[in-house]
């Protein structure tokens, strides 16, 4: 049993990477693994809020309600984390990135984002990546609501970029001119985090 489980990911595997979806230094997990720092936050729908500061014409708190009532829609994608494991074909539900940034309207010396999430935690992404029509809010995973331990309600989805910048628990956007490291940059990641280049950690 432990064998046939072991053929079927290495197959699967070998198949990825010569589709070239297997970025360099990775190996394919069929399991979900969680990873973050700091505990499980509490979800209040009365109170929770997204937020949007910095360089943008129209700033919004957004309430739980006004969150859910914008556009759905699914994104397919893989991903790929730091630590050596990547997930493929991830169906991903919820609110384009696009979809809050056309609401705020971002200066045109917008060039940076700085990810909000609970507890703290931020990760820096450039706008122009934010914009790509794979990066979304997402709310559902394989078409079920995100369990609490991987983001619930919300968590960023950037699947191009290694998935410390996949933010969970997401509460904000801050508009930057500068690029800023977050948690993981300010701490030795790469400030991109592309993971087929493996900017793992910054030079
Ligand atoms: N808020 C928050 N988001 C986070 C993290 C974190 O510590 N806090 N860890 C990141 C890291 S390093 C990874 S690999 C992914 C893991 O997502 P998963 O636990 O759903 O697999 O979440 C990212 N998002
Ligand atoms: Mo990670």
């Amino acid at each position: 049993m432990v064998f046939e489980q072991l053929t079927e990911r290495k197959q699967r595997e070998r198949e990825m990477r010569n589709a070239g979806r297997l970025p360099p230094g990775q190996s394919l997990t069929l399991k979900w693994p969680v990873l973050h720092e700091g505990d499980v936050p509490a979800f209040d729908p009365q109170t929770w809020n997204f937020r949007v500061t910095g360089l943008v014409e129209h700033a919004l708190r957004l309430t739980w309600a006004e969150f859910m009532a914008l556009p759905m829609t699914e994104v397919t994608a893989d991903m790929h984390c730091v630590t050596r494991w990547s997930r493929f074909d991830v169906r991903w539900e919820g609110v384009l990135c696009s979809e809050v940034a056309r609401r705020a309207v971002p200066k045109a010396e917008a060039k940076f984002v700085m990810v909000l999430a609970e507890q703290g935690y931020t990760s820096n992404v450039p706008l122009a990546d934010l914009m790509r029509p794979t990066s979304l809010f997402a709310l559902k995973h394989n078409g079920e609501p995100l369990p609490a331990e991987h983001g619930y309600p919300a968590r960023l989805v950037v699947p191009h970029l290694y998935a410390w910048k996949s933010v969970k628990w997401v509460r904000g956007l801050s508009f930057m001119a500068e690029d800023a490291p977050g948690f993981w940059e300010d701490n030795g990641y790469h400030m991109y985090g592309d993971p087929f280049r493996e900017q793992r950690f910054s030079g």
